[in-house]
This record gives structure tokens, sequence and C-alpha cells, in this order.
């Protein structure tokens, strides 16, 4: 399929029909949804609709931006179970091909060509369906009715006409460089990715709605896991009844790995291995989050795994709680990440009183970390740098670790920033000392 591409490219950038000379008289491109969605769940990530609208103002947004040209997506590639080290799922679609198309199919092409504002055709190409292979796979999708359907892209056609379509296009010919390689064609390639990353930041009304499914399923697991750790469990008993939460809730993977340290692992940032015996006395630190419909959560909880903080350890909570809060406060559209990381460290630095010892807990040494990014389909997602706008969804994640101590804290919720300041998605999750302490104290003994 990276060939079929590959051609497509080439045909594009050797095309007769350069930008500079008179465009042939577009092909009529009926643009318009074909009808409701209709649910075929035998088909792969055909069980949950398709935001045909989204998709195509996403779609058209772009194509506006680009003026004149041609955009090819190439969609994700099922991973080789026999080389590739799978361990949880052998597919997930690419971010920007799902960004325009919601579909989840393997092997696909999204051809975008833009004449003008008024003249854009947009023809999805999608791989045959192989009864012979479906007998191992299961039904794929294909290029037909079932596929405009679904996508509600009206122009669908078999991958082996990409190639013959290609030569129609125009140049200059956009392709997201971040992801795919193009060898030596790519001087002739400019880079979807930088326009396709600006557009993301911002999330529209259909992702924040899978961002807020995608945290309420997190939180459920994280509740699960509060209600499950005793002390004597090992870590990753604690992060099975964590993920269990995760996936019982209807999560299709995990975020990102599990983060499940407890006591002397609770100051390590990215402490992932899980593999400790914890012992009553301990923090927690659980960093975990579930993905739902190619959008992830982040959600931070810390917790004593006997269910009681100790007067040291409430102390230490209760600051960051305290700085997060502050930062939280402080959001609203124009302000940036790393005003609001001030925000959280002047908090910090204020009311540490001697609990961080000579220096104070803000210090690079106990809060050695940025205060929070966007998340999106990717948990670290685009737009770090850019000034906050409504709809934009953020972490705000500030954490205290005292090594010599075995002591690490760290809160993080996800946010979404509105025209007035913003609101939490994840306070579900219990959040302040005495709510975790009344959640476990509920637990079975
Ligand atoms: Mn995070």
């Amino acid at each position: 399929m990276r060939t079929a591409l590959l051609t497509a490219v080439i045909a594009v950038a050797f095309s007769a029909e350069s930008a500079s000379q008179s465009a042939a008289p577009a092909p009529a491109s009926p643009a318009a949804p074909i009808g409701a969605y209709t649910v075929v769940p035998q088909l792969p990530g055909m069980g949950r609709p398709v935001d045909i609208a989204a998709t195509a103002s996403r779609r058209r947004a772009l194509m506006r931006r680009i003026g004149r040209g041609t955009v090819l997506i190439q969609a994700g590639h099922e991973r080789d179970i026999e080389q590739d080290y799978v361990q949880d799922n052998d597919f997930r679609q690419d971010n920007t091909f799902y960004y325009f198309t919601e579909i989840e199919t393997q092997d696909a092409v999204l051809m975008m060509t833009a004449r003008g504002p008024d003249s854009i055709e947009t023809i999805l190409f999608l791989p045959p369906r192989t009864p012979s292979q479906e007998r191992w796979t299961g039904l794929r999708l294909g290029p037909d009715s079932v596929a405009m359907r679904l996508s509600g892209i009206a122009k669908v056609m078999p991958i082996d006409s990409l190639e013959a379509r290609a030569r129609g296009g125009l140049q200059p010919v956009y392709m997201p460089l971040g992801h795919t390689r193009v060898g030596a064609d790519s001087a002739r390639v400019s880079n979807l990715t930088p326009i396709v990353d600006s557009m993301r930041v911002v999330k529209d009304a259909d992702e924040i709605m899978r961002l807020r499914r995608a945290v309420d399923i997190s939180v459920a697991g994280h509740i699960a896991a509060m209600r499950a750790a005793r002390p004597g469990m090992y870590e990753y008993q604690i992060e099975a009844a964590l993920e269990d939460g995760f996936r019982s809730n209807g999560a299709d993977r995990l975020g990102y790995p599990s983060i499940v340290g407890s006591g002397p692992n609770s100051t390590t940032l990215h402490y992932d291995v899980n593999r400790r015996k914890t012992e009553t006395g301990d923090l927690v630190v659980m960093d975990a989050a579930a993905e739902w419909g190619q959008y992830t959560a982040d959600v931070t909880r810390t917790f004593p795994v006997n269910g009681k903080f100790t007067a040291r350890q409430k102390a230490i909570y209760d600051l960051v709680l305290g700085a997060q809060q502050a930062a939280f406060d402080a959001v609203r559209p124009g302000i940036t990440m790393r005003e609001l990381d001030g925000v959280a460290r002047r908090y910090m630095h204020d009311h540490s009183g001697t609990l961080c010892g000579e220096k104070t807990c803000d210090d690079r040494e106990y809060f050695n970390h940025g205060l929070g990014h966007p998340i999106g389909m990717d948990v670290h997602d685009v737009g770090i740098s850019r000034p906050l706008e409504p709809g934009m969804v953020i972490t705000l994640e500030p954490g205290i670790y005292l090594e010599a101590e075995k002591l690490g804290v760290r809160i993080e919720d996800d946010v979404l920033v509105t025209a007035t300041g913003a609101e939490w998605l994840s306070a579900g999750a219990p959040r302040t000392t005495d709510a975790i302490e009344r959640l476990m104290s509920g637990r079975d003994r």
C-alpha cells in the first residue's frame, strides 16, 4: 500500500497539469453526506458512528486553508505480530486519517483536491474486500456503498485506481511528512502536518464528546483501583483493578502505559514497571488513563495504600492540591501554559513554609516537570505553546517528589477551557484527602 501511495505522489507531482497551468474541468463531486449512519456491527469500527458533519467540516476547513492543491493522507497499517512486538492491539488508525474520516479501516488513502473554494473533490480509496482473507481478519470495509454511507464521502474508489486519479491532481501536493516517508520525492511534497496540527489544537464538539468519554472511563478505573488497593498488594495488582475499570467501561485501549508507583517508586515520574510489593504507609502515584474513540484522557491520583494519609503526606498533598487549584482558577482564554506553570509554582513557593526544608517545594529539585499539556488524539497533544482558547483541553498536574522520604505526590486533572474560565472534566475521581479517605474507608477489608 505504501507503494500505491508513492506512485500516486509521483503521479501528482509529475502530472501534466501543474499549478501554473490551467486546470482541467473538475469531475462532478457530490459532497453531500449520504443519509444517516447505519450500524454495521460486523465491520471494524462500524459499531461506532462517524460524525460525518464534523469530519466534512474538518475537511472543508483544511482545503480552505490550502486554497489550491492536492492532499494525500494514508490510513494506518496493521502491525505484524511476527515482527513488530504487538502487545495490545495490532491496529490503531493514523491520527491524521482519523481526524478527517473517523474511519478505522486499514490501508486506505484519502485524496482531496481543491481547485478553488467551491471546487473541492474528495475521494476515499479502499483496498478490495478479499473473502479468503476475511476468514482471518473478519469483515473489512471495501470500496462500496457501505463505505460511502459510513464516511459520508460520496466518492469511494478501489485503491488500485489511486494512481490514475492522482494524475488529475494539482500541485502542490500535501502529505503528513511527519508520519510518512516519501523518499526521493519529498522535495516535491509539502508537509501537511503543521496545518493539521494547528487545526487540532481547538477541539470541536465531537472531539470534546470523545474526550469527556475517555475521561469518564478513566475516572471509573481510578475509583476501582483505589477501592481495590490494600497494603501488601503488588503494584501490578492495583494496575489490574485500574485497567479492569477501563476496559469494562468500554475503553478501546490504554492512553499510555499505566504508572502505578508505590513508596520509593512514587518519586519516579514515568515509572511503569509496576512490580513492587506495597507496604502500609506507602503513597501510590497512579498516572493512567483510557483511550476511547481515538482520544485519550490523562489522569493522576495519589493515595495511601492503607487508606489513611499521615499528617506529613497530607501536608504535602494539600500543597500540591492548592497549587493545582490556583492554576485552575487562573485558566482563561489568552493565558499560556507557561504562565499557568508560574501561577502553580508561585502558590507552592508562598505556601511551602518549612515543608521542603531549606528550599521551597516549587524548587526544580522537587517539582521537576511542567504543569501540564494539551490532550487529544495524542496524550501529549499539539499546541502546548498556544495561548489558551475556548475548546482547548489541557491537563493540570503539579507534583512534589521527595526522594529521601520516598514520598511523591502528583495530582493531574483534565480541564476544558471555556469562554470565561475552565471546567474540570475528571473531578469525578476523588481529589481531596478527605474524599480519597472516604472512598477507601468504604472498602471491604
Ligand atoms: Mn500528563
